[in-house]
């Protein structure tokens, strides 16, 4: 492999079977996560995971801003969905699925701390203001190929994707590794035609091993 990286994207409770933004069958990644982390150990290849890691009082929550979840609205000048509370920082809901081997995880990126705005993007805010080190980090490891897989893919997948390719990373995107949150049906499909129309591959983990030497 030329330098690539895995990149996990918020394997965490809140977005699996029982959390508080339960996506549709969230679980079901974390096998093929584990299939692809003990291939990149094997390899010596770098393993990161993003955390969606938001205070108490987040912005995108739906309680605070007295709306209900899964509308819409607008936070600090941009279109927002109201989310039930998630991912607050060091709760249960937070923390990495518990049956991901995060011993095989080299570094945790985590996003979404700054209560005025949402963080969909393991690299940026949703409105470019602040990186989050993830492509420091990356670069610093002359990392330019990317497989991401995670949750959800019509929102954090989709815009990580989206982000690694601007900043010229190749990108492949494992499509049984993710799941979609699906506020409309057709949202996840929509996302991966987007994710592909911007340069990303995508495979099923089956047809990535087989054309990766796996
Ligand atoms: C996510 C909604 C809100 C995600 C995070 O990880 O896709 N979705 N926060
Ligand atoms: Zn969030």
């Amino acid at each position: 492999m030329k330098q690539s990286a895995l990149l996990l994207v918020d394997l965490q409770n809140d977005f699996c079977a029982g959390g508080a933004l339960a996506v549709p069958q969230g679980d079901s990644t974390v096998d093929i996560a584990n299939q692809l982390i003990a291939v990149f150990n094997a390899r010596g290849a770098a393993v990161v995971a993003t955390r969606d890691w938001h205070p108490a009082d987040h912005g995108s929550f739906a309680r605070v801003q007295q709306a209900q979840p899964y509308t819409q609205g607008t936070l600090d000048g941009l279109a927002q969905t109201w989310w039930p509370d998630h991912c607050v920082q060091h709760s249960n809901g937070a923390a990495l699925h518990p049956l991901l081997d995060s011993q095989g995880i080299c570094v945790i990126m985590d996003k979404g701390q700054d209560p005025r705005i949402d963080s969909y993007s393991g690299f940026f805010d949703n409105g470019h203001r602040q990186q989050t080190g993830l492509h420091d980090w990356l670069s610093q490891r002359q990392i330019t190929h990317l497989v991401i897989l995670g949750l959800a893919t019509d929102y954090c997948v989709k815009f990580t994707v989206l982000d690694a390719l601007d900043l010229h990373y190749q990108v492949d995107v494992i499509t049984d590794g993710c799941r979609g949150v699906n506020i409309t049906p057709q949202d996840s499909a929509l996302a991966f035609q987007d994710m592909a129309a911007a340069g990303a591959t995508l495979y099923t983990l089956t047809d990535w091993l087989e054309s990766h030497g796996g």
